[in-house]
């Protein structure tokens, strides 16, 4: 994708930080097309007839990062479905080609290739609170979300899989100077009015 057309915000931050929160607000603020590699790879999984399906249930429930070609190839093939839809909405023209890519890369292997091959981000949107914090909210959701890994034997798993293998694409992204760290402690609302001021700037 060329990056003048295309404009790549990753947002990133531990399990239940509130990406996916953050993220149905910056659309409604943005028109920004909202891709959530999770909700993707949850898609894919119980997709009929996928390959995948029961290596990526295997991944999730234990919290590790399915191998990148997979998770790729899915944002790749949503990010030229969005840019094939004819655009006939009023206020689309200005939200054309903007991606909030949530939850990646969340691995160093899948940084650089996406760089590589796919597009340049722009900067990256870090939410960050305590792991305490993540835990409660992600155990209320539990009783609600469906999801095979909002247990708590799950959520320390990918609380640690976020520390050794997700920190270091924030460390790297950081010494490009593309990351805006956001303290996601706040009220959803409250985080919110951050973000929505700093992509503001941005695309200013
Ligand atoms: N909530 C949100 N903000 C709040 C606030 N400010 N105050 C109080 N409550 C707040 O929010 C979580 C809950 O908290 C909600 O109930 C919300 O109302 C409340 P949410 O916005 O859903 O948080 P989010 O950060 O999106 O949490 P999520 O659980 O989705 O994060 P994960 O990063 O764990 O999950 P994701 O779906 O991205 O990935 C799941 C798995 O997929 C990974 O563990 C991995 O196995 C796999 N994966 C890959 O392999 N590769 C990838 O590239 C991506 C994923
Ligand atoms: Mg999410």
């Amino acid at each position: 994708f060329d990056h003048e057309k295309v404009k790549v915000f990753f947002v990133l931050g531990g399990p239940g930080a509130g990406k996916g929160t953050q993220c149905a607000n910056l659309v409604q603020d943005f028109g920004f097309c909202h891709l959530s590699a999770g909700d993707l790879l949850r898609a894919e999984q119980n997709r009929e007839g996928s390959e995948y399906g029961d290596l990526i249930r295997k991944y999730i429930r234990e919290g590790q990062i399915v191998p990148m070609e997979i998770t790729i190839k899915l944002l790749e093939n949503a990010m030229r479905a969005e840019l094939a839809k004819p655009h006939t909405t009023e206020g689309w023209e200005d939200g054309r080609g903007r991606f909030l890519i949530d939850g990646f890369p969340r691995k160093m292997d899948q940084a650089l290739k996406f760089d590589e091959d796919v597009c340049l981000s722009t900067m990256v949107l870090f939410f960050t609170t305590t792991e305490e914090e993540m835990l409660k909210r992600l155990l209320e959701r539990a009783k609600t979300s469906g999801r095979e890994d909002d247990n708590e034997e799950s959520i320390r798993k990918r609380f640690r899989v976020y520390k050794e293998q997700t920190m270091p694409v924030i460390e790297h992204y950081s010494k490009e100077g593309k990351v805006a760290t956001i303290d996601a402690t706040a009220t959803i609302e409250e985080v919110h009015q951050k973000a929505k001021e700093i992509i503001a700037k941005v695309l200013a």
